[in-house]
């Protein structure tokens, strides 16, 4: 069953989240223009990502999918029996299942910033194990989250599927696991999926598909901006590039102006020139050695790592 005392995040008179406005508009006011992609997650942009996951050229959702199924038994082992499973940016929840069937958990808590999308998937969930507390918390998983009361007599297993942790510089990204440890508490696991390095071509074209769903995903941050900023961004006059960046090891989307156009958002004035660029999301790709590395860093050590024939992705087990 739900437990349905969400904790909502903030919203002014306007219902517009500050944290949004905030950093909107301190991003566009730099050199180089660039808005978090943690804003990409409206209801519209979770939609489109779970379309990315389905994806022929998107291969992390599968080879990480099929790495669960596979060793979901020796990771039960290594788990135990009642604890209770925290997911980070849980989104659609489609990983979950494979994991919460092999290790019989306590309870389930969902986090993601995305509110609408979180209950949606909350529901689903419960239905799929109906004998399952399920406790939803709608925060940013960036800081650190207050956890549901009833929880935090057992012990804890941190899910992180998806790469997500890519998304973030390496300095950003050790902050983070250091506070999901705080989160979670001492004796806790965490179980990570991170992307590994490969060839470049295959992964631009992953970042860039053929059906222009990634392109809407991106473009459609600039939707979201106009619709809840009051701003009058002309979005058909951008273009989603998708680019390998060597020096950090990363694919980085950007939305480049495809002519000089000018602009504004909650009353301030933005120009860009033409081939001027918006950037919006970085995906770092890692070694499995500079996975570990981060991790223990971040003060988890750990335990268990699992990759799949073609070397794509990695599912690591830590402790705290
Ligand atoms: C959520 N995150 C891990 C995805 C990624 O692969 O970096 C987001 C994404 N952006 C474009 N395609 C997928």
């Amino acid at each position: 069953m739900v437990h349905t005392n969400l904790k909502l995040i903030e919203r002014d008179g306007e219902g517009v989240d500050p944290a949004f406005r905030d950093d909107v508009l301190k991003g566009m006011a730099q050199r180089q223009k660039a808005i978090p992609a943690r804003w990409f997650y409206d209801l519209a942009g979770s939609e489109l990502f779970e379309r990315i996951t389905a994806l022929p050229e998107y291969y992390p959702t599968r080879a990480e999918t099929a790495l669960l199924e596979r060793h979901g038994q020796d990771i039960a082992r290594l788990v135990g029996p009642g604890r209770a499973v925290v997911e980070f940016g849980s989104g659609s929840s489609v990983k979950t299942p494979l994991l919460l069937r092999e290790i019989s958990p306590a309870a389930y808590v969902p986090i993601d910033i995305s509110g609408e999308f979180l209950r949606q998937s909350s529901e689903a969930l419960a239905q799929a194990f109906p004998t399952l507390p399920v406790m939803p918390v709608e925060a940013d998983f960036m800081k650190t989250v207050e956890l549901p009361a009833a929880v935090k007599a057992f012990g804890m297993l941190g899910f992180f599927p998806g790469s997500t942790i890519g998304n973030l510089v390496p300095r950003t990204a050790v902050d983070l696991l250091r506070s999901m440890r705080e989160t979670l508490g001492d004796r806790a696991q965490l179980l990570i999926g991170v992307d590994r390095v490969k060839d470049i071509d295959r992964l631009v074209r992953a970042y860039d598909d053929t059906q222009g769903i990634t392109a809407r995903f991106n473009l459609n941050l600039l939707l979201r901006i106009n619709r809840e900023l009051g701003a009058d961004i002309p979005v058909e006059q951008f273009r989603h590039v998708a680019r390998w960046n060597p020096d950090w090891s990363r694919i980085e989307m950007h939305l480049e102006a495809t002519r000089d156009v000018s602009f504004s958002i909650s009353g301030c004035s933005f120009a860009m020139l033409v081939g001027e660029t918006i950037h919006t999301e970085n995906s770092h790709k890692y070694t499995p050695d500079q996975a570990r590395l981060i991790l223990q860093a971040s003060g988890w050590t750990p335990n268990a790592q699992w990759t799949d024939a073609d070397g794509d992705f990695l599912l690591v087990l830590c402790e705290a």
